[in-house]
Parts: structure tokens; C-alpha cells; sequence
């Protein structure tokens, strides 16, 4: 004789049922899902927007790194960027930047590589160090004076320095800030131990407008940015305080993308894409204090020989709006005077 199930266990039993189905539903369309997605894009936003039921008790759910808009937009090509930069003219003889940031940023590889831009051709200026050796560590101050051929100058000189270290190895903020002031000359020798003094014989009492740095470049590594010690943003803020007292623009220049995204490392045009670069970026910009449209993400010429049209717009956008700010800077120091 058949027992009847009693009316209770039956419900039980017909909602686990329920539940299984519903289970096995969300597996069929989460699979339909994923075979849909034609791109990485948008496969990467599908599966990070959760469903009311919420798939992602079975998959992990992978972050996207592919943006759908990107985070900033080119607004000119490069053949107008190269004449714009190529020919042009400051309202003065020569404009004057200097770059500082941490040790193996990439401060002398940007030298190298603006003067290479400019050149059109592999150009050797700056003494990049080696990542294995730590050799070539700058040291002392040395102004680079660019040319756009050669024998032929360019109006812009880039003021190279020792770098910022997290222990007490490398530059004192208080020299950096007399190097944009203008009162150290070339081929001062850092001392990590002190700052420079009024009595050194390499120290400018009364620098004028030539002699001060028009635009202050802070020289960052995307790759490491995130990792960096707050000892170097500390000094970092003192230099940045005192260079908004005097009103001397400033820029961050964000080197090794192509460390820092795989992406992009393969296909530079696709760095305004990138959801890593676009959070380096966002890194230096709350750590630093400069805005979002001050921060240029570059890749130096430091690994490749060839000259290479991506690589080229990076920086030329960089160096043009530097060149503009820095002439910007000198033409407001000009009207003071008169
Ligand atoms: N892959 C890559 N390497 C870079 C880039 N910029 C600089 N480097 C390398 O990083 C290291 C440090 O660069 P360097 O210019 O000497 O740094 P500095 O200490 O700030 O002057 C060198 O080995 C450079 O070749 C970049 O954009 N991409
Ligand atoms: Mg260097």
C-alpha cells in the first residue's frame, strides 16, 4: 500500500525542485551569455553587473579592464602636434622646466626621449641608470639645451636632478626647491646629507627670470606608483606648496605605462582605454595634488631604437602643453615687470 506523502513535505519538496531549476536556468544563461559576448569589452562588463539572482555564487566575476568610454581624448594628429611643437616660439629667449620625482622614474629616459622627438632620429642626452646595476643615478644638477636639428637650438632647456629617495639617500626637497628657484648653478653636486647653503660657491643669490625654472615636471613610474613610500610624497608636497605660492605651473609626466598594462604594453594606441593606466593616473593625481588634465601618461624611448607614431603623440602632447604653461608662466612674470 501506497503511504501518501503528507501535504507539508510535498511543499518542501516541490520548492528545493524549484530551486534547482532556477540554479540550472542561471548556469544555461550565464553561458549564453559569455558565447554572445563578441569582445573582451563587452564580455568584461556583462559578467561584472550582477544579476538580481547573482551568477556570481558560481564564476568569479573578473573586474573589467577594458573601459567603454575612454578617460581622455586626442584632440589633434601628429603631424599638426610635430609642426605645433616643432616651430614654436616663447615670449622669451628660452623656457626653462625642471623634473623631478623618485629614483628610476624615468627622468633622464623623458630628456632623451623629448630630444628625440624633436630630432626624429635616436638622440643621446641624459644618462638614463640601469634598473639591474644602478649605475648612471643622477647626482648632480645638469640643464640638457635642446636642439630641433642639428646645430640648430631649441628654445627649451630641461633641468635634470638627483632623485627623491624614501630613506635619506637621495635629494632634500629644500634643494629641489632651490633648483626652481633658480639658485643653483650647473654641475652642483647634491649632498643627501644637507641642502645647499648661501655660501656654496654653486649657489645664485639674485637668479633672475632666466635662471628660474618656468614649469615644474614631477617625473612618476606607473608601474610602481601605487607601491611608493609616503616618505616621497611628503617631500613631494613641500616642493609642490611652495611652487603654488609662486604660481609656477605643474605637471605630473606618468612614464612606463607599458610596465604597468599588459594592454597597453602590446597596443599603445589603446592607453586611454585602459582601466589600470586610468587608476595610475587617478593615483598620482590624489597622492600629488595635481588634476586629473595636468597628469600625461608617456612611454619612453629607453628599450626601442625605431621611431614609432603612438609613442611620438604621448610625448609631443606632454611637451606641448608644457611648452604652453612654462610660456604662460613667463609672460604673466613679463607684465609683473612692466
Ligand atoms: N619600459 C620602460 N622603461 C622605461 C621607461 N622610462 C624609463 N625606463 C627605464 O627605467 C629606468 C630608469 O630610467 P631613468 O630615466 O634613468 O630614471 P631617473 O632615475 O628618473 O632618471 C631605465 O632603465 C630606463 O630605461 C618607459 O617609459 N618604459
Ligand atoms: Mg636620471
Amino acid at each position: 500500500m501506497i503511504t501518501p506523502i503528507p501535504n507539508q513535505e510535498r511543499t518542501e519538496c516541490f520548492h528545493k525542485m524549484l530551486m534547482w531549476d532556477l540554479h540550472l536556468l542561471e548556469l544555461v544563461l550565464l553561458s549564453i551569455t559569455l558565447k554572445s559576448s563578441t569582445t573582451i569589452q563587452e564580455m568584461g562588463t556583462r559578467l561584472s553587473t550582477p544579476s538580481p539572482s547573482s551568477p556570481d555564487r558560481f564564476l568569479p566575476v573578473p573586474e573589467p579592464t577594458v573601459l567603454l568610454e575612454p578617460w581622455r581624448k586626442g584632440d589633434c594628429g601628429r603631424d599638426e602636434l610635430l609642426h605645433e611643437v616643432k616651430e614654436f616660439k616663447p615670449s622669451t629667449e628660452v623656457l626653462r622646466i625642471v623634473l623631478y620625482g623618485p629614483t628610476g622614474a624615468g627622468k633622464s629616459s623623458f630628456i632623451n626621449s623629448v630630444q628625440r622627438i624633436l630630432f626624429g632620429r635616436n638622440a643621446m642626452n641624459a644618462l638614463e641608470n640601469s634598473t639591474l646595476t644602478r649605475t648612471n643615478v643622477t647626482k648632480k644638477l645638469k640643464t640638457h639645451k635642446l636642439k630641433k636639428g642639428r646645430g640648430e637650438p631649441y628654445p627649451l632647456e630641461i633641468v635634470d636632478i638627483m632623485g627623491i629617495e624614501s630613506t635619506d639617500g637621495g635629494i632634500k626637497h629644500e634643494d629641489i626647491i632651490k633648483a626652481f628657484e633658480g639658485h643653483i648653478s650647473d654641475e652642483y653636486i647634491f649632498n643627501p646629507g644637507a641642502a645647499i647653503t648661501n655660501d656654496d660657491p654653486k649657489y645664485k643669490k639674485n637668479p633672475t627670470l632666466r635662471d628660474k625654472v618656468h614649469c615644474l615636471v614631477c617625473v612618476l613610474p606607473a608601474d610602481s606608483v601605487s607601491r611608493m613610500d609616503d616618505k616621497v610624497f611628503e617631500q613631494m608636497k613641500h616642493v609642490r606648496d611652495r611652487a603654488s605660492l609662486l604660481g609656477i605651473p605643474q605637471v605630473i609626466v606618468m612614464t612606463r605605462v607599458d610596465k604597468a598594462c599588459e594592454m597597453v604594453s602590446q597596443d599603445l594606441k589603446k592607453i586611454y582605454y585602459s582601466k589600470k593606466i586610468k587608476e595610475k593616473v587617478d593615483v598620482c593625481c590624489v597622492n600629488v595634488g595635481i588634476p586629473l588634465n595636468a597628469i600625461y601618461p608617456v612611454k619612453n624611448y629607453s628599450e626601442s631604437i625605431t621611431q614609432d607614431a603612438d609613442t611620438d603623440m604621448l610625448l609631443f602632447m606632454a611637451l606641448r602643453d608644457i611648452l604652453n604653461l612654462a610660456n604662460d608662466y613667463v609672460e604673466h612674470e613679463l607684465e609683473k615687470d612692466e
